[in-house]
């Protein structure tokens, strides 16, 4: 591989070996992007990769809240406003009790790539807070949303930075955090978050977009391959708003979603999550419950639970880890292997780890498609989102779900291409990591050194 590539792989496992998703992805995308450096030797002369894998700022601050019993709690918030070449700093807000710096970091480099892939002015960033959301009240939450906008609110805007939700954090969290940023603001500026309420300014769609988008994107693969979505089976994990997501359109497709996943082991449902409506929406009962469990879904409907275990021994078509990272380890992806899987399609961010990556690609006739591109879809309504509002108006949900199907269309098309003037043949994983890589690369060169 370059030389010049190795070393600054080698220079973040070194300064940041604390940090270990943010090491994984720089090594897995500047691995991917090493022809091109290759070709453009005026990006070792400005040692561009250095600057790229270094934030542009990254920033915590105290987030302090009162629980219902009187009871005083210190957590610590995050934004990694990662790189803002292309647009204003663009990525969601993570609650969870694990969130870390590197978590955090991980997360807004990817999302740097991701947002570039989506063709939408968008820079990338990240962030979250170290603050576990399951079991509090309504009330608990409020308080606490207000208390981490209150500390973050003089650092974004609509032209700034404009955070959006992920894990722990949805339509609710977002609610209480543009009241807060209003209040404190004193002005109507609902460009400065997305996934908002449909009554101030939220996008159609996006609560179902990552998800669709993720169809949309498969159905791209298979169409590539000669092959129908219709009558697919499809193994999912996790349950919350991103499966839920691919549950409807997999469901509208024909296709079935045959296993859910939780922190407490996985359900086998063979006739499909997606077979009705009663099964999808249940989903978002499970998530609003506050129990964090899949086990639930297994008992309401008498399906198989499997407690402790993932869904990757299971025989379907189609894998789509929808859950969270490293979810996929290499005994998994030898099981997906054994069961002569041919479409492995990773949803959630950074789900598989390096190696099974590695090994997963190396198999024959065997397709991988990148999270970055796969679920890109969120984002990009997220970006139609802020359009809207900077325009103050409305798109229909169909608006939307076109324009949405379009970018996922031309995500697949930009990767195939790029992979291609590589001469790296059909590898979507190298193609939007090279996609990416681009036009963010080129934006930087042209802006100068900073
Ligand atoms: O990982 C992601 O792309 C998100 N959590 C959504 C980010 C956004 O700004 O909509």
């Amino acid at each position: 591989m370059n030389a010049y590539v190795s070393s600054v792989i080698e220079y973040v496992k070194k300064k940041y070996a604390n940090e270990p998703e943010f090491c994984q992805t720089v090594e897995e995308v500047l691995t991917s992007i090493a022809p091109v450096v290759d070709a453009h030797p005026e990006y070792q002369k400005v040692d561009l990769l250095t600057r790229m894998v270094e934030p542009e700022r990254m920033f915590t601050f105290r987030v302090v809240w009162c629980d219902d019993a009187g009871q005083w709690h210190t957590n610590t918030g995050y934004r990694c406003q990662f790189n803002g070449a292309i647009g204003p700093y663009k990525g969601g807000l993570r609650f969870q009790a694990n969130v870390t710096p590197s978590i955090i970091k991980f997360l807004g480099f990817e999302q740097t790539f991701k947002n570039s892939l989506t063709g939408l002015p968008m820079g990338g960033g990240k962030g979250g807070a170290d603050f576990d959301p399951a079991g509090k009240s309504d009330a608990e939450i409020m308080r606490f949303c207000q208390s981490f906008m209150t500390a973050l609110y003089r650092y974004i805007g609509p032209d700034v930075d404009v955070p959006a939700g992920d894990m722990g954090v949805g339509a609710r969290e977002i609610g209480y955090l543009f009241g807060q940023y209003r209040r404190l603001k004193g002005a109507w500026e609902n460009g400065v978050l997305t996934g908002k309420g449909f009554t101030f300014g939220g996008s159609l769609t996006r609560p179902e977009a990552t998800g669709y988008g993720s169809i949309y994107y498969l159905q791209e693969v298979l169409k590539h391959e000669g092959e129908d979505i219709k009558g697919k089976t499809i193994a999912c994990a996790g349950f919350g708003n991103v499966t839920w997501g691919i549950c409807k359109k997999a469901r509208d497709l024909g296709a079935k979603v045959v296993t859910l996943s939780g922190p407490d082991g996985y359900i086998y449902d063979p006739d499909g999550v997606s077979e009705s409506q009663e099964k999808i929406d249940y989903l978002v009962e499970m998530r609003n419950n506050g129990h964090d469990r899949v086990k639930d879904y297994a008992d309401k409907f008498g399906v198989e639970f499997h407690a402790g275990e993932k869904p990757w021994g299971v025989k379907v078509d189609v894998v789509m880890p929808s859950a969270m990272q490293n979810d996929v380890h290499m005994e998994d992806a030898k099981k997906i292997v054994a069961n002569g899987v041919k479409y492995y399609i990773e949803v959630a961010n950074m789900p598989t780890t390096n190696d099974a990556l590695q090994y997963l690609m190396g198999q024959k006739g065997m397709i991988v498609a990148p999270s970055k591109a796969v679920n890109a879809g969120g984002v990009a309504v997220s970006g139609l989102e802020m359009s809207q509002n900077s325009e103050r108006l409305v798109w229909s949900a169909e608006e939307v779900d076109e324009k949405l199907q379009g970018i996922m269309k031309n995500i697949h098309a930009m990767s195939v291409a790029a992979a291609e003037e590589y001469g790296l043949g059909y590898n979507l994983v190298a193609g939007a990591n090279i996609a990416g890589f681009k036009k963010v690369a080129t934006a930087m060169m042209e802006q100068g050194c900073f």
